[in-house]
């Protein structure tokens, strides 16, 4: 069986990717179980140009097939901040809490019906040889008044979805992947790996 490296130091992104995309066809491996140990530069401007460095980087330092996840979250009433600088909001080290409460700070005196906002997800798989396929999806929801919820990670606390009158956070992990960006990447995903293995 091929290996699949997990291209991501997010542990919250290799919990819910492991889950999306289990396949009999790959074998997941992480950078940690392939003693690969890089910091890629994240200089892209868009989620889609991130993913591709971030594959593209792991697939040629362990010469195996990596798939990488960009995301974040884009806050209309932010013209789509904190978007691809989600990771840094509260700056390099910040932990999810405080990018919560940075975010939170934002947005205070910001009414209900201006707090929209979307996660977005691109996922890339790259080969070693270079290749790159990319995957998108969104979710769509609003910014709560404040954090809600022990599950997920990142801004799930405070990221709330009318359909359920929930937070993320709120959410089971099945919930979740069901109807999250990473889980609709996830699933367009699946059949890129499906196809590659076939090759
Ligand atoms: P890697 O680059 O190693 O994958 P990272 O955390 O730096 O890890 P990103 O640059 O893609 O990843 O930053 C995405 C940030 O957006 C992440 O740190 C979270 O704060 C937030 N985010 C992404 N997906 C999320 C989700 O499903 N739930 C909550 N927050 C999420």
């Amino acid at each position: 069986m091929p290996k699949l490296l997990l291209a991501t130091n997010n542990q919250g992104k290799i919990r819910e990717l492991a889950f999306l995309i289990s396949s009999k066809a790959w074998e997941l491996t992480t950078p940690a179980r392939e003693g690969i140990d890089i910091h890629v530069q994240e200089t892209g401007k868009t989620f889609e140009e991130n993913a591709a460095i971030k594959a593209l980087a792991y697939a040629k330092a362990a010469n195996l097939v990596a798939i990488a996840d960009d995301s974040g979250l884009e806050v209309e009433a932010l013209n789509g901040e904190p978007g691809v600088l989600s990771a840094r909001y509260a700056g390099e080290g910040a932990s999810d809490r405080e990018r919560v409460d940075h975010l939170l700070a934002k947005l205070a005196g910001v009414p209900w019906e201006k707090r929209s906002a979307r996660f977005r997800c691109v996922i890339a798989i790259a080969t070693p040889e270079g290749e790159v396929e990319l995957c998108s999806g969104e979710c769509r929801g609003f910014i709560a008044l404040e954090s809600r919820g022990e599950n997920g990670f990142g801004y799930d606390p405070i990221f709330y979805l009318p359909e359920f009158g929930k937070t993320m956070a709120e959410l089971s992990f099945e919930e979740k992947n069901g109807v999250s960006h990473r889980g609709k990447a996830a699933r367009e995903a699946r059949l890129v790996l499906e196809r590659l293995s076939r090759k």
